[in-house]
């Protein structure tokens, strides 16, 4: 894939190259053997180098503002001094080629600056998969030098949960008078929330906004809360005039601040790292297992056998692990 061995390009990157930095992201999203081989070594160079960065996952519905979200509060960090990474993960991006892609154009402030580093969405093809590689690639960005990581996704489908599973914080983003929001919007989500954004506080939307706000935050006291004894702040901002943003991010440093000093976040993380070891070997071992030819023709035929309603699914995946061995 790449002609650069994973130490030079690690070198590299940790000298700050964005090429190298672009380069080692599509290595570690790779999908062949060798470059996962090559992907792990790179990982095992840059990784004193990581751990330093506040790790931000972002979801939200279609057309709330995601993109011009990031542009504003993105740009404000970088005005700050900070170094910017954008990542995507886009469960939609195996079926379509990745939407998020187009996001750069609204992400214009951002995509412009050397000081921050935007990054569509891998496609690979398990949506369980995508979160194992974007871990590498926060860590990457944070090997380049980047402290702010932004993790962006759609709010639809499991991608949440996969996201909050690499981040520290997770902010979820709102319309106003979103009652379908409201109701759409898991109770899960709204637990996996350390901070809820109406966007496009501004115009004609500007009290709505304020109104659900409020709503958001009765239905927060109905949800068990992410850290025992915090509320959930709701907050409203305008990504296009960009009132309200610096407050967004004021409350997530503070509670970035609070959550490190009293030891959450270095335990939240190590969690983060068990199950993502959880996560790999899940991969590594349907990998090896599908890649077998006698598990191929055999799969065919249980398949079959479960489609026709002649074994159970559970009798069938044992047979074919037996088939590959890994099951007496
Ligand atoms: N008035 C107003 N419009 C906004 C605001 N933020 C975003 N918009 C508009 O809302 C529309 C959708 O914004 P995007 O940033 O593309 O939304 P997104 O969540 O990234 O959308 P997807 O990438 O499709 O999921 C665009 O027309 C934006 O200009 C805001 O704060 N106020
Ligand atoms: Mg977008």
């Amino acid at each position: 894939m790449t002609p650069a061995s994973p130490t030079s390009l690690s070198r590299d990157v940790l000298e700050g190259s964005r090429k190298a930095l672009a380069q080692a992201i599509t290595l570690v999203e790779s999908g062949t053997t060798a470059d996962r081989l090559k992907a792990e070594s790179l990982i095992e160079h840059i990784l004193p180098a990581t751990g330093k960065s506040i790790r931000i996952g972002i979801t939200g519905t279609p057309g709330v503002g995601k993109s011009t979200f990031i542009n504003a509060f993105g740009s404000m960090l970088l005005a700050a001094g900070r170094k910017v990474a954008v990542l995507a993960v886009d469960p939609s991006s195996t079926s379509n080629g990745g939407s998020i892609l187009g996001d750069k154009t609204r992400m214009t402030d951002l995509a412009n600056n050397p000081n921050a580093f935007v990054r569509p969405s891998p496609s690979r093809g398990v949506t369980g998969g995508i979160a194992p590689r974007t871990r590498e690639a926060v860590l990457v960005c944070e090997a380049g030098g980047f402290d702010t990581i932004i993790i962006e996704t759609v709010g639809v489908g499991q991608s949440e949960t996969a996201v909050a599973a690499i981040s520290d914080l997770f902010l979820l983003l709102v319309s106003p008078g979103g009652g379908d929001d409201l109701q759409g919007i898991k109770r899960g989500i709204m637990e996996l929330a350390d901070i809820v954004v109406v966007n496009k506080a501004d115009g004609p939307t500007t009290d709505l906004a304020e109104q659900t706000a409020g709503d958001y935050r009765t239905a927060l006291h109905m949800v068990r809360p992410k850290h025992p004894g915090v509320t959930t702040e709701v907050h409203t901002c305008s990504s296009t005039t960009t009132q309200g943003v610096l407050e967004v991010w004021e409350a997530l440093n503070t509670l970035h601040s609070r959550l490190r000093d009293s030891g959450y976040l270095g335990q939240l993380r190590a969690t983060q790292l068990k199950q993502g070891l959880t996560t790999e070997l899940q991969l590594l071992l349907f990998d090896q297992v599908l890649s077998q030819p006698a598990f191929v023709s055999e799969r065919e035929r249980l398949e079959q056998a479960v489609a026709n309603g002649r074994m159970s699914v559970s009798a069938a995946a044992r047979a074919l692990l037996q088939t590959a061995n890994l099951v007496r």
